[in-house]
Formats: structure tokens, sequence, C-alpha cells
């Protein structure tokens, strides 16, 4: 014990004494031609405001957003008569006639309207486009002799620059971390050789002005009832140095300059009344700042949160390519690229301090990048796997606060999921089932097969639980509480007994969007009971009792809970075949390679199974995950990436990171097979969907850390393809501890666990247990 004390004590002092850290390799993804397609675009945002530039030569297009921009408007979709079907549905499910059950749900049970298909339900939709046309008068043909975009994550600006006819253009993009705008500067080498033609448009609900040199477009988007939605105004202005700027009909036309900084600001009134005023002075603010300090405080803002983190996993060959090349080669032949994993984790974390701000939303289906009106399902917050998936990474990442936009989101459906809980269950405390949106939607959806999940709620608190599982910040588990206490009091007052087990489980639900045979052959998705929710239920209810503890409140309310958990199903039930059983009943699903695998979310994310805790459930979710295949869309890729690293099989889960990094161009809406990435490295469903990012983000620091278990593991599952050399700065680990480490031939040989004041601690280095007192940070 002394030796093994000693050991560490040598590692940890030898890791302070030398302060080594943490080399990054460039964090800069770049191409050598414009984009062609929006998939090869670069992605920029300020947690508001997005862009993505094509970096075309001559013409120029960017897709802006703005996160808060949404069609459709609140409704009461509840069937307030719903919970008189609620005997009946139950009893026919108690029969085995789950079928019959679910055509009662599918008349009864669903929201009432068009659900997620009506124009109310809404949709996050694109803001629109910035046309720039270039004319490069005298140059006959338009080919540039070198060219190069790039996108620096750790400055958070794009640019595009390249030479022609002998002068050199730069273009520097940034979405501005420090005031509201979206900023492009277009320079050249060579005095007034900048002639471009400026236009905003939208496909739809726009409406062009031009006031002074400005342009306008402003409109008012569909609620689905009086077409009154939400309203929104965006400004585009410029500064120009030599040259004419003017405007011809709506498009602004800039002469002979020799720089151009264009400005675009957009406002809705989802939050502000004032919204057009507040384009106005934002932009006008903007302008009266000098570009470089503009710039500088932005990159500076913007690294507050992306500085926290440095990692480095040595280099290869082909990280001289340009990136999408680069992941080409990287899918043939991973071991010549070993820091595309650790860009790809820096991508990630770039992501999400671009996609959602404290104060405002979490970033949705395509974080706050769409390009579209019709975006892909909606382009909504889908709350069995995609939204919470969106937040897997933060707090480890070390972005903690990026989780607190999710926690207003669901306190902002607690009010209307009361009422769902009380039409459909006649229940206590509050749910939301599947979709949600910022209208807050918490009915079950409009069919019973992926509609009827009551997991919804009930995983939002986990991730709420999260945060303060890693911040330790008792204030904000007081302001959480109540959201934690009524979701558990839903459950506690819908759950039933059955008879067969007497478990206490929900009725009806799904397990997500899965569908099994009953024993007469017919098919069905609603059942009682579904592992997820029961797993969901206990993680749930141990939270709570946990925060009541901590919070000195509501004793018997917690009793009630502990007395409750002595009926819920067991953690996981092995099937006949040796898996983890996805129902109550050992149903056979029909589609065994289902892109869902909610039966582990007790492997992740609630650590209720895990290799040292519960050793044959760990070895049965193994086979779970065999038969389940590793293929699907991007986000499932990176969910069984994420299992494997806490199944502790660092190969295995690296060979679903190099699956996630298979590139393809297919934008199809996919259900199966076939995710992977695009050039630009965001996630492919396909189509583009962002939680696929930040899945697999999740995944990499889950493979080089772990702290669910009661006690804090280094490289708990690191691959052979990382093994040789490592350094990294800034994991952050439950119980609020930072952690620093390097590591040689896939062992620690030094580390730093830092926290606000010196604690003792568990920990696991090089496979071995021991209690060590933290540093102070
Ligand atoms: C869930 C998934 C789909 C898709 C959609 C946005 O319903 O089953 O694959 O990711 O969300």
């Amino acid at each position: 014990m002394y030796k093994k004390q000693l050991i560490i004590l040598t590692l940890c002092s030898f890791f302070i004494g030398k302060n080594v850290f943490a080399q990054q390799k460039p964090l800069v993804l770049w191409y050598d031609k414009p984009a062609q397609i929006w998939e090869e675009t670069l992605p920029l945002g300020n947690g508001k405001l997005g862009m993505t530039p094509d970096g075309g030569i001559a013409k120029e297009n960017i897709v802006l957003n703005d996160i808060t921009l949404w069609s459709g408007g609140k409704q009461d979709a509840n069937n307030y008569d719903a919970y008189k079907s609620l005997p009946k549905i139950r009893q026919l499910i108690l029969e085995g006639k789950n079928d019959e059950a679910q055509e009662l749900v599918n008349r009864d049970f669903v929201c009432k309207g068009q659900g997620s298909g009506g124009a109310t339900w809404g949709k996050y939709q694109t803001l629109g486009n910035l046309q720039l046309d270039y004319e490069y008068p005298g140059v006959k043909e338009v080919k540039p002799a070198v060219y190069k975009r790039t996108l620096s994550l750790d400055k958070a600006v794009a640019t595009t620059e390249f030479t022609l006819n002998g002068v050199r253009y730069k273009r520097e993009y940034f979405c501005s971390f420090d005031d509201d705008v979206d900023v492009i500067r277009i320079t050249a080498d060579q005095p007034k050789k900048l002639n471009c033609n400026i236009s905003i448009s939208r496909p739809e609900k726009a409406t062009l002005a031009t006031q002074g040199n400005d342009l306008l477009m402003f409109g008012q988007l569909d609620n689905g009832t009086d077409g009154k939605g939400m309203k929104y105004m965006s400004r585009v202005s410029t500064k120009i140095k030599d040259g004419s700027v003017s405007t011809d009909g709506n498009i602004l036309k800039i002469k002979d300059a020799t720089e151009i900084i264009v400005y675009v600001a957009a406002e809705t009134d989802f939050k502000h009344a004032d919204f057009e005023a507040r384009v106005k002075n934002v932009l006008q603010e903007a302008k009266n700042k000098v570009y470089a300090e503009e710039l500088a405080k932005h990159s500076a803002n913007f690294g507050k949160l992306f500085n926290r983190l440095k990692i480095n996993l040595g280099e290869g060959e082909s990280a001289k390519l340009p990136t999408d090349v680069r992941l080409d080669h990287f899918y043939k032949d991973y071991k010549n690229d070993v820091s595309l994993s650790a860009l790809f984790f820096q991508f990630g974390r770039y992501l999400s301090i671009s996609s959602t701000r404290v104060g405002l939303l979490p970033p949705n289906l395509q974080g706050l990048w769409a390009k579209e009106i019709n975006t892909p399902w909606n382009g909504d917050y889908h709350l069995d796997v995609n939204v919470q998936m969106n937040h897997f990474a933060i707090e480890p990442a070390n972005l903690s606060e990026l989780n607190l936009p999710l926690a207003e989101l669901v306190r902002n459906l607690t009010t209307h999921g009361a009422k769902t809980a009380k039409a459909y269950y006649n229940a206590d405390g509050w749910i939301a089932h599947v979709i949600t949106n910022v209208w807050g939607f918490t009915e079950p959806g409009e069919s019973a097969s992926w509609g009827a999940s009551n997991a919804g709620s009930g995983w939002l608190c986990s991730n709420l639980w999260d945060h303060f599982a890693y911040s330790r910040d008792l204030k904000y588990l007081k302001s959480i509480y109540p959201i934690l206490k009524g979701s558990a009091a839903f459950y506690q007052s819908a759950l039933v007994e059955d008879p067969k087990t007497g478990w206490l489980v929900t009725s009806p639900s799904v397990s997500p969007e899965n569908t099994f045979y009953l024993p007469n052959g017919k098919t069905a998705s609603i059942s009682m009971g579904p592992t997820i929710d029961s797993q969901i239920v206990r993680e749930l209810f141990n939270n709570v009792i946990t925060a009541a503890k901590l919070l000195k409140v509501d004793a018997a309310f917690s009793a009630s809970l502990q007395e409750k958990l002595k009926s819920i199903p067991p953690v996981g039930v092995i099937s006949k075949d040796g898996r983890i059983q996805e129902w109550l009943e050992d149903y056979k699903e029909t589609d065994p390679q289902h892109r869902h695998i909610s039966h582990l979310y007790g492997v992740y994310p609630a650590g209720l199974i895990t290799p040292v805790s519960t050793p044959a459930l760990a070895e049965a979710a193994k086979k779970t995950l065999e038969v389940r295949g590793d293929d699907g869309p991007s986000w499932s890729i990176s969910y069984k990436q994420i299992f494997w690293a806490r199944l502790q099989d660092g190969n295995r889960a690296f060979k679903l990171f190099r699956e996630i990094l298979k590139p393809t161009l297919r934008t199809d809406i996919n259900y199966g097979a076939g995710g992977g990435v695009y050039p630009n490295m965001l996630s492919a469903g396909p189509p583009f969907q962002i939680d696929g990012n930040f899945g697999a983000t999740a995944a990499i620091a889950e493979m080089l850390i772990q702290s669910h278990d009661g006690f804090i593991e280094l490289l708990p599952a690191i691959p052979d393809a990382w093994k040789a050399f490592g350094e990294i700065k800034g994991l952050k680990a439950r119980g609020n501890f930072t952690v620093d480490m390097n590591w040689k031939d896939g062992k620690i040989t030094a580390y730093k666990i830092a926290s606000a004041t010196p604690q003792k601690v568990k920990v696991k280095i090089n496979g071995k247990l021991s209690t060590i007192t933290s540093v102070k940070l």
C-alpha cells in the first residue's frame, strides 16, 4: 500500500514540478477550394448568430442563422379526456394485446391536432442568405493561382485567401463574441481592387428594403393559426476604405475599395419586443469599434471557454493535408493521423461554444446552422436521445455553464408538462414525451409508435443533474430541485404494478422508436415498463433523494421515493440470448439493428451498469451492442462509441470513432446504416445533425476519463491508436475536479487532480485504485 502511494506521489509531484503542457497541434480546418455544397462550408457562431461562408471567388454565399428564429407558436394540444382511456389501454397491455392498446393510444392518447407535422408546432429555420458578388475588372478568367479556406478553432475565425491576377485577396469572418454581429472583412494587397455587390435574401416571409446605405430584411413567420408568428429584423451595413458605396434597388454596390467590412445584425421578438432598435444599435456599436479591437475581443471572449482544455495526441503525416482529403485518408489509414482525434474533439467543443450561450437556447438538432425553411425534423429538440446527446460532452469537456440553457428550456416545460401529466395520466408532477420546441410542447407525439415515450422528461433531468454532479453548485441544485422533484412526482404517481413481477412500471410507453413482435406474430411498440423507463426512474429517484438530503428538504417525499425504489425493476434483465432485455417481456425486435439502443441507458448516461459494479450485465450490454452492429445514423454510431468506452473497450470505441468519421456526401433522411462525416467535419445522420459531433466528443472524453463509479479513472478506455503519447490539460471529473495528465505507451506518467480546496478523492491510475488528496486549483 505504502509503495503504491509512493508511486502515485512521485507521479504527481513529477508532474507539478515539471509543469509540462500541452503543446496542441494547429487547430485548423482547411481546404484548397471553395465549398461547392453546404456540407463543405465552415460553421461560425456566437451562440446566437451563425454563419456558414462558402468562400466562393466570384460569388459567395453565406447562410445566416439566428438561434431564436422559429415558426409556429404556443399551443395547447393536450387531450384532456385522454386519461379516461388509460385503464383500458393498460388493461389491454396486461392481456398481451399491445397491438389493440396501440390502436387506442393512436386514437385517444396522442396530441391533438397535427403535432410535429403542423404549422403551429413550427420549425427552426434559416435566417437567410448573404450574397456577395465580386467583380474583378480586367480579369478574364476567375481562376486563382493559390486558394485556401480555413477555420481556426481556437480563434473562432474563418478565412478565405487567394491570389488572382497578381492580387492577394483575403476575407476574414467571425460571429462576434463581443458585439452581437456577424463580421466579414475583405481586403486586397493592392489599393482599390475590391468591387462587390451585396444582397440579402430569404426563401419566404421576407421584405427587403434599404435605409441609407444599409440593407434591411424583415418579416413575420407563420404561427399556424393567424399567421402572426415570430417577427425578425436583420440589417447589413458596411465600412469601407477608399472607393464608394451606394444602393441600387436592394443591392449594396461597393466600387474600388481597398478594404470592406461587412456587418450583419439580426434579432427576433422571441425575447425582445424592441428587436428592431436592438439590431440598429448593436450594428452601430460594432461599426464604431476599430476592427482589430472587435476581432481581439471576440477571440478573447471565445477563448475564455475554449482555452480551458488543451489536448495533444501527437501528429501523423496526414495532418498536413486539406481537411477533406485528411478525412478520406483517416478512414483508410488512421495510423497516419493521430491528431485528427484531438482536432475532432476540439471541434466538438468549438461547436458547443458556438451554438449555445447562457441565457438563450440550447443547441437544436442542427446546433444553430440550418440552411433551409423546412429543416429536417423541424430542427427541433428530440427528447429520446438527441438534445441530451448535444450536452453529453459539456461537463467533462470543461464547458459547464453551457448546460444552463438546457436547464432553462426544461424549466419552461414544467407548467405545461403538469397539464399534460394530468390530461393523460391523471398524475402529479410534469412530463414531456419525445419532442419539444421553443414553444414548450410536452404532449405525446402524433403517433403511438414513437410519440408515447415516457422517458423524455426523466432523461432531461439526468442532464440537469449532471451539471450539479460536476459543479457541486448547491445554489444551482436548489434552483433545479423543483424540476427534478416534479418529474419524480410524475413517475411516482403514474407507475403501475405489473402483477407478474410486482414491479412498478410506466404504462403505456415505448422503448424509443422501436417495435417488437407479439407472441401472436403481430407487431407493436406500445408496452409497459420498457427498460429505459425503469432505469431513468431509478436514476431520477436516487438523484432526488440525494438532492433533498443535501438541501435538507422533503424528508417525507424522499422516504416515499425510497419505498418505491424497492419495487422498481432491476437495472437490467438478461434475455434468453444473453442481451439486456429491451422490454419487460423478452420480445423479439422487428429490427435487430435498430438505431436506438435505449435499454443501455443504464450503461450511459446513468452508470447503473458498469464492468466493476455489475459485470454480468456489462457483458450482456456488450452482446446487445454486437447484435445492434456498428452502423446507423451518426448519433447512433457515437452513442455506441460512448457505450464501448464505458464498457472499457478502447479499441472497439475507436473503431466506432472511425465509423463516425466515414466520409459521406449523402443528404437524404436516413434512419438506418450510413452515418458519417461531411467534408466540413459536421456529422452526417445523414442529413447534417449535430448530435453525432457532440456524441463523439463525449465518447472521446469517456475514453480518456471516467468518474461515474465512485472514483476518477484516467485512461479507462484508451485505444492502441492513442497509446504512444498524450497530454491533456483541463478535463473535468464529477466532484468539480480538474484533471491534467500525460501518458506514454498507454501508461500515465504524470497527472494533476485539482479542486477549489484540496480534498480526498479516489482515483484509479494505471489500473490501481487509491485515495489521494487533490491539489488546490
Ligand atoms: C430521432 C432518431 C432519428 C433522428 C431524429 C431527429 O427520432 O430516431 O434517427 O435522429 O431523432
